[in-house]
């Protein structure tokens, strides 16, 4: 026998036309997307977003980072509201789902509580982080660490593009800046629906990932400073090539990680090389290491070492070397109040689901530190993602909402 509304189901075909709309704004140009934080393109999203949540009866309200807030009152506008949400914006390369999934499955929720006339206790909050991603504004989970009180906005308004545009000017510009103070907002609880980006759950059929941990990260900026000479007519042995040891450094971040197995990853992904000519031998060059595990003291070792290593190397070659950190955070444990719920009602659901850690980094690793926090993962086809080959299945899609559906029920206690 279901309890009352246990069998309760999301409109599946709604959410995937939601994630097909969204997916028009910032198209990439190989089927994803390349809506990157604080461009025209994000301001559209935005806007999108925002018609949708006040055509289901929600009310914005924006914080001075432009994270999006859209309200479902509850009987009680006293109790904590019960969040729920992620990102919309995507990779320069990004796929149609990563973070979109999280924000339009939780206005899904929403809209299947206002066809079904149920009622909660606590408000509902549907959630959009500004600058999850990081690629354009390092660090990644930006605005939601300011959120967190991990940086102060002052940092965060002045980080800069790779052409040098400000964070805080490029907000001022597309008109996202909220009167809302970043942070003030208290939760009874956040959750974060999201596709694994990883290959386990598809490879074990399993249709749900109940996620109890994240893995800590690294990203360390390495500054290689040598001498701009002629490829032509310098003698070898008169190099200062930086290109060069940006080379080695990169395979001794790979060496590391590999050191380290499992449960290690390492790689360069950013790579900026002056004066980038293709006769000229690189005088500088300026990358980012980003190093991740689930397990603290393999973080540790590995950032020693990848310091290590880029110190040796650039004595080698007779280069500068400078390492700066624009992003970390440790090894996250989530809420296990909240992973039991969610456990549960994908059991109840009668859906597949085993405990897994998340790879990649996540707003709710940030929000984790100032309310309960958890996340709900479905599979990606291939464990592809920051691709715009990323896809997932409209069962997977629907099946992950109907577990947040019934979660956020649990918390938000059902009145009516
Ligand atoms: O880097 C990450 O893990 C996330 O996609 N921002
Ligand atoms: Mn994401
Ligand atoms: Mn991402």
């Amino acid at each position: 026998m279901t309890a009352p509304g246990e069998n309760l189901r999301i409109n599946g075909e709604r959410l995937w036309d939601s994630l097909m709309e969204m997916a028009k704004v910032g198209p990439g140009v190989a089927g994803g997307n390349n809506r990157q934080t604080l461009t025209d393109a994000d301001a559209e999203g935005r806007r999108l977003f925002q018609s949708w949540c006040e055509a289901a009866g929600m009310t914005m309200g924006v914080d001075t980072m432009g994270n999006m807030f859209m309200t479902r009152p509850g009987t009680d506008p006293d109790a904590l509201p019960v969040y729920m949400g992620s990102h919309l914006d995507t990779q320069p390369t990004g796929g149609k789902y990563d973070g979109v999934l999280g924000v339009l499955g939780a206005l899904e929720v929403v809209r299947s509580l206002n066809d079904l006339g149920i009622k909660t206790r606590h408000p509902i909050v549907v959630t959009n982080w500004t600058n999850e991603e990081g690629a354009r504004f390092a660090p990644a989970m930006l605005a939601s660490g300011v959120f967190a009180g991990i940086h102060t906005e002052d940092y965060a308004k002045a980080r800069t593009d790779l052409e040098g545009k400000v964070f805080g000017a490029e907000l001022e510009r597309i008109g996202w800046v909220g009167e809302e103070k970043t942070g003030a907002r208290k939760m009874k609880a956040m959750f974060e629906l999201h596709i694994e980006q990883g290959p386990i759950l598809e490879a074990e059929g399993k249709e749900i990932g109940v996620v109890t941990h994240g893995q800590g990260l690294w990203w360390l900026e390495v500054t290689l400073t040598g001498k701009d000479a002629h490829t032509g007519s310098t003698p070898m042995n008169m190099r200062v090539n930086a290109g060069l040891g940006m080379a080695r450094v990169t395979e001794r971040v790979h060496q590391i990680a590999m050191a380290h197995q499992p449960n290690a990853v390492g790689a360069v992904g950013q790579v900026t090389v002056f004066p980038n000519s293709r006769n000229v031998i690189p005088g500088k060059v300026v990358f980012t290491v980003d190093i991740r595990s689930p397990e603290q003291a393999k973080l540790d070792a590995m950032r020693g070492e990848v310091e290590r290593a880029a110190h040796a190397v650039a004595a080698e070659l007779g280069l500068g070397c400078s390492i700066e950190p624009v992003g970390h955070f440790d090894p996250v444990t989530f809420a296990p109040e909240l992973v039991a719920v969610v456990r549960a009602k994908a059991e109840a659901l009668g859906y597949s689901h085993r405990d897994i850690v998340s790879g990649a980094g996540h707003d709710a690793c940030w929000i984790n530190r100032v309310a309960p926090t958890t996340m709900i993962m479905c599979p990606c086809v291939g464990g592809l993602s920051h691709n715009e080959a990323e896809e997932i299945t409209p069962a997977w899609a629907a099946a992950g909402t109907d577990v947040l559906l019934h979660a956020v029920l649990e918390v938000a206690e059902v009145v009516s």
